[in-house]
């Protein structure tokens, strides 16, 4: 398993936050994923064999929010 974490812009609220997760946790190859409304980071941990991070981008650009940065 590998990790990485994204900033994510236009969460403003707890359930925001919890929605981005959710659907973090759906995309292909995703093990984990929680999200930190404070820092508005969202971190993953993926199988590396499945997952693609253009999955992840439209699984959160599709809830409104904007997958801005990598590390
Ligand atoms: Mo409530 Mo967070 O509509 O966008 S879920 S502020």
């Amino acid at each position: 398993m590998e990790n990485k974490s994204f900033a994510i812009e236009g969460m403003t609220c707890a359930s925001c936050a919890q929605t981005v997760e959710k659907a973090a946790k759906k995309v292909r190859g995703v093990t984990q994923a929680s999200v930190n409304l404070a820092t508005e980071k969202l971190s993953i941990e993926y199988d590396e064999s499945t997952f693609s991070v253009e999955n992840l981008q439209k699984a959160v650009d599709n809830l409104g929010y904007e997958m801005v940065t990598q590390e």
